[in-house]
């Protein structure tokens, strides 16, 4: 069986690898750019790092983010110059930033920099950036507007937000790559990552919201927030100063019409209702992956669950 997912950074690469166990090869992951951003005139894309390194079983346990192990000794060094030293960036990991922005600059895609890496760290799964131009996620907070890393990492998703948009958005295509992962996909898993900055960019890609609803298969979501809260980032709190509760239901109203089923945890099963009228079917089950033992296992169940 052929999976196509969609993720973002820390939760979404969990599943990603839940599922890279359970289908190996045969899983293509589609991850958002929106975070990817310039710094000490490198090109570094924090999501596609994030699933990269998951996929490989080299992430950082603790974070979720960077490897298991690094060391810091460059990111002190640039320190001790007064250098920008607010984004930590690993020793090891600086070799993926200095090869991936060597290949852009020698012409290579983004697309085809990202394989490059990912078969050089033995990932099975097929990981594609969401489109080879750059967008850049801006959000617009009571700090005035905030390219995604000062407004994440550097103020600590501190700042309130009114609103966010994905600057140069309307230069994104659907690539090949991504045209060819969608047709041949025999369900696609919207993986609990943030639904505003992570899966809208993707789906925010000229034709790819199209593309994935004509498709006839399953199409899965699960949710990242759980009993009002997120498992990790600011997910909730940005729910909350948008307006909208914090819920697995506002989740499944927001991908209403690309998503038919939803997957949903069992501290929320009194929303399964809701959801339903919505027009999804609803699988209750334990979401929340604490070990690789429970990613594979979720990831598992929504297998099964499409095999039926
Ligand atoms: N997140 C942080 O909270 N602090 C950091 O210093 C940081 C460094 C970093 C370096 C490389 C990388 O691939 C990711 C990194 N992240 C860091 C995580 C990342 O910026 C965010 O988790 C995502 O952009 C949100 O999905």
């Amino acid at each position: 069986m052929n999976l196509l997912a969609l993720a973002g950074g820390v939760g979404g690469a969990k599943l990603a690898d839940g599922l890279q166990r359970v289908v190996g090869e045969n899983l293509t992951v589609i991850v958002n750019t929106g975070d990817d951003f310039q710094l000490h005139d490198l090109y570094i894309a924090p999501d596609l790092d994030t699933v990269m390194y998951t996929l490989a079983g080299i992430a950082n346990r603790a974070n979720g983010w960077g490897i298991e192990g690094d060391t810091y000794n460059n990111l002190d060094m640039l320190s001790q110059y007064g250098g920008e030293d607010w984004f930590r960036l690993g020793d090891r990991d600086l070799a993926t930033h200095l090869l991936r922005t060597q290949m852009l600059r020698g012409g290579y895609t983004l697309t085809q920099a990202t394989q490059h890496l990912a078969r050089a760290l033995n990932v099975r799964a097929n990981i594609l950036p969401m489109c080879n131009e750059a967008v850049a996620t801006i959000v617009n907070t009571n700090a005035g507007e905030l390219a995604f890393q000062e407004y994440f990492v550097h103020r600590r998703w501190q700042p309130v937000v009114k609103s966010y948009r994905f600057h140069d958005i309307e230069k994104a295509r659907v690539t090949p790559e991504i045209q060819n992962a969608v047709q041949n996909a025999d369900a696609i898993i919207f993986c609990p990552s943030n639904p505003f900055v992570s899966i809208e960019p993707i789906l925010s890609v000229k034709g790819m919201r199209e593309l994935i609803q004509k498709t006839r298969v399953p199409k899965i979501a699960v949710s990242p927030i759980v009993g009002g809260e997120a498992l990790k980032g600011p997910a909730a709190k940005m729910f909350q100063e948008l307006g909208m509760e914090a819920s697995a239901f506002q989740v499944a109203k927001l991908l209403r019409g690309v998503v038919d089923r939803f997957v949903l945890d069992r501290i929320d099963e009194a929303q399964a209702r809701s959801i339903k009228d919505l027009g999804m079917r609803v699988w209750v089950t334990d979401t929340v992956m604490r070990d690789e033992v429970g990613r594979e296992r979720l990831a598992r169940e929504i297998v099964e669950w499409v095999n039926r």
